[in-house]
């Protein structure tokens, strides 16, 4: 069997998808998700200049000769854009060896730990009362675990994770266009007076079973995060999200000394090196990896079994960026990891997003269960990507009040 062909795509309906079509000798494709949020055209150009060449020829069945031959060739290795290419390779290699065996992906993992797999959605609010419709909305819809971030008083209240859209508003991370970022205000001392209270007032509404995550989104220094980890304890977070830049690891030392809090961190590693430490010191309780710029299924797969023998679940990253292709990749580890935590899952089944990928994945009651259908589970249709246009976008720079750049 022979790689006959590859083809990029970028575009999809408000999203700059970047998806890969492989194709073999024997009709059976595969198709694989490279996009890197902000960055697209230049994951397209690493598989369209440099990759696609040396694929073709080659035995889609060797998934793991091709993902080390692309790893240790590129010499100069890692980072979210090399990683993101070998990702989509490494998912379309899977999706047409499942092909090939007639499966459900999740069957050549080992097959199912449990049949759905949790999922949480994001709650956001310009104020606490919008933000408690907003989490209303999904209890109402059954999501069992929500993620809240809520506009601070005194704060510029578009910062991060934060919308004046309303409760469904699901593209506020990813919408960020123009040929400039946009620039936002940061005010930590607000941030840490206020959030404790926005904690307690969603447990008196919403009760003890609902899982409340929160994202910090990098922006506390690790003694802060500490002190905020300690005072928010009684409200019984099921993850606090990314409270410090996590490029100093041994910081987060500090706050495990101070806190029991569940901590998440992840979604901006590429490769197992950026979190072996976290994992192997039991730094961390959630890894947040993606299999769209960690390499694939091939390497998230080998991080979640490290993560596995240090209590660390997963929490794959799940923002509107990923297309419904790597999201069907994680959904399938999700319903094998035995080691499964939870998945970050922003309703994607928009009827134009349906259209393109089309597939019967279902999400019920805040669970999400994987069809049988062989391989990923997903299609692509071709002749409608061709409608849609690639559109620049750029993430917001965060500054402090003072003009000093922080971190986003
Ligand atoms: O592209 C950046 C987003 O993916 C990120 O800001 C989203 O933090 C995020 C999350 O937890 O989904
Ligand atoms: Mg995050």
């Amino acid at each position: 069997m022979k790689i006959t062909d590859a083809k990029v795509f970028i575009g999809g309906p408000k999203k700059n998808y970047v998806t890969l079509k492989i194709m073999t000798d024997q009709g059976i494709y595969g198709l694989g998700d490279a996009t890197l949020n902000n960055r697209e055209t230049l994951t397209a150009a690493y598989l369209k200049d440099y990759l696609v060449q040396c694929l073709i020829g080659k035995d889609p069945r060797q998934s793991e000769d091709i993902w080390q031959y692309f790893y240790r060739g590129a010499y100069f290795r890692r980072g979210p854009i090399a990683m993101a290419a070998f990702g989509a390779i490494d998912m379309a290699l899977w999706d047409i060896k499942a092909k090939i065996a007639g499966l459900p992906l999740y069957q050549l993992f080992g097959g199912k730990s449990r049949e759905g797999a949790l999922v949480y959605a994001h709650a956001t609010g310009a104020d606490l009362a919008h933000l408690l419709d907003s989490i209303a909305n999904y209890v109402e819809q059954g999501y069992k675990a929500v993620r809240v971030q809520c506009g601070i008083p005194g704060m510029p209240q578009e910062s991060y994770g934060v919308s004046s859209k309303g409760a469904t508003d699901k593209d506020f991370i990813t919408s960020f266009t123009g040929s400039v970022p946009k620039e936002e205000i940061w005010d930590t001392d607000k941030y840490v007076r206020y959030m404790p209270t926005v904690f307690e007032r969603i447990r008196e509404r919403f009760g003890d079973d609902l899982k409340i995550l929160h994202d910090v989104h990098h922006r506390l220094l690790p003694r802060e995060a500490a002190a905020f980890a300690k005072t928010i304890e009684p409200f019984n977070l099921f993850w606090l999200e990314d409270p410090t830049p996590a490029e100093d690891q041994a910081s987060l030392r500090l706050l495990r000394q101070h806190s029991t809090i569940p901590i998440a961190i992840g979604e901006v590693f590429n490769s197992i090196y950026d979190c072996h430490q976290l994992i192997q010191q039991e730094l961390i309780d959630f890894i947040r990896v993606a299999v769209t710029y960690a390499g694939g299924i091939t390497h998230v797969k080998r991080i979640v079994d490290l993560a596995g023998l240090h209590h660390v679940r997963t929490g794959f990253h799940g923002a509107p960026s990923h297309s419904p292709i790597s999201m069907a990749a994680q959904h399938h580890l999700n319903v094998w990891a035995p080691n499964f935590g939870i998945q970050e899952y922003l309703v994607l089944g928009t009827p134009e997003c349906d259209a393109l990928f089309p597939s019967e994945h279902k999400l019920e009651d805040g669970l999400f269960y994987v069809s049988d259908a062989p391989g990923l589970g997903v299609d692509f249709d071709e002749a409608l990507a061709g409608q849609y246009e690639y559109e620049q976008g750029f993430h917001p720079v965060t500054r402090l009040a003072d003009g000093t750049v922080w971190n986003y």
